[in-house]
């Protein structure tokens, strides 16, 4: 396997980790008055997949956004001006962390109300069939996603429509406070109950980013070819608290010594040690931080010095349109 292919996969996660850092860093300064849900320890399955999608492809996603929206090619300063309320932002300022957009790149956005980008995601997709165009949607779901009706009437119809639609359930295990095994029978697999509906259905580990790529382009290649619906489950874990910049193992409601498992299990380490072999691609390693630090350092810069909306200005939008 070429080493560039590792190399990008790394750079593209190593971005969104970096990002996310320096979002929780300055979370307290209470400039960005967004609640925020970070992806750190599962940024595997957004870049793995979406290094499939071409810019005409669009990607959905919802309250837990910001990683999609980073690797299907969202404006990084678009995104930061958001999550500090400016007019530059994504949203114009108005949305904040969890109604990303950026239609020039493909992300027709994030809704923070659990499920309700499923259906919409599908719709695109059958809009692309209808209109002949050989694009596909992809929708980013959560494991609690799944447990909402509109999951399952929106599998129900791309199965029987035919839709070009890959859904990607990131299994984090958890829906805020509660673990999966709290919430469901420990004999629901999500994958048959996918696969009962008529849809070709897969389960793999969500933080080996390799494994995510590979499974995502036989999917993708398959979707386009067949026009017909893939759903795809990656099991990964989120280390921080469900909303905000801390850590909250303290609160026990994750069983103890998981987080230790997961945080040994991180995406980026393990691909870190398959591209380092020696001390000169080290160097290079710290290059790709340096880039990315400058970058970072670019985008909330261009936040913190830009102007609030002005009054009105999403009416103005909306009749200028
Ligand atoms: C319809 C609806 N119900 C409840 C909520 C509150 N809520 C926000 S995020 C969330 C958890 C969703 O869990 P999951 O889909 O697994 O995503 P994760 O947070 O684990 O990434 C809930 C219940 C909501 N936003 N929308
Ligand atoms: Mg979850």
């Amino acid at each position: 396997m070429k080493n560039d292919l590792k190399k990008n996969l790394y750079y593209n996660m190593l971005r969104i980790r970096m990002i996310e850092e320096k979002i929780a860093a300055l979370y307290s300064e209470q400039e960005m008055r967004c609640p925020v849900h970070l992806s750190i320890g599962q940024e595997a399955p957004a870049v793995g997949v979406c290094a499939h999608l071409s810019k005409n492809d669009i990607v959905m996603s919802a309250h837990r956004a910001h990683a999609h929206y980073l690797a299907k090619g969202g404006s990084l300063k678009a995104m930061i001006a958001e999550l500090y309320g400016k007019e530059t932002g994504c949203a114009m300022g108005k949305g904040g962390s969890m109604h990303l957009v950026d239609l020039k790149a493909g992300f027709y956005a994030a809704v923070p109300i659990v499920g309700s980008t499923i259906p919409i995601a599908t719709g695109v997709a059958w809009g692309f069939k209808m209109k002949k165009q050989d694009n596909i949607a992809a929708v980013f779901l959560g494991d609690g996603a799944t447990e909402e009706g509109v999951f399952f009437e929106s599998l129900d119809f791309a199965a029987l429509k035919h839709i070009p639609i890959l859904f990607v359930c990131e299994n984090n295990f958890y829906s805020v406070y509660t673990q999966l095994k709290k919430r469901q029978s420990n004999k629901r697999n999500i994958k048959k109950i996918v696969q009962a509906n008529g849809i070709e259905s897969y389960s793999s580990y969500g933080n080996d980013v390799l494994k995510v790529y590979f499974l995502a382009k036989k999917s993708i290649k398959k979707i386009k070819k067949n026009k017909k619906p893939i759903f795809l489950e990656f099991k990964t874990y989120r280390w921080l608290e469900h909303c905000g910049p801390n850590w909250d193992d303290h609160l026990n409601y994750r069983p103890k010594g998981e987080l230790k498992i997961w945080l040994d299990r991180c995406p980026l380490k393990k691909l870190k040690n398959k591209i380092i072999t020696n001390s000169n691609k080290l160097k290079n390693i710290n290059s790709l931080e340096k880039k990315i630090n400058k970058e970072i350092a670019q985008a909330f810069n261009f936040a913190k010095t830009a102007q609030f909306p002005k009054k009105n200005i999403i009416e103005k939008y909306i009749y200028s349109n």
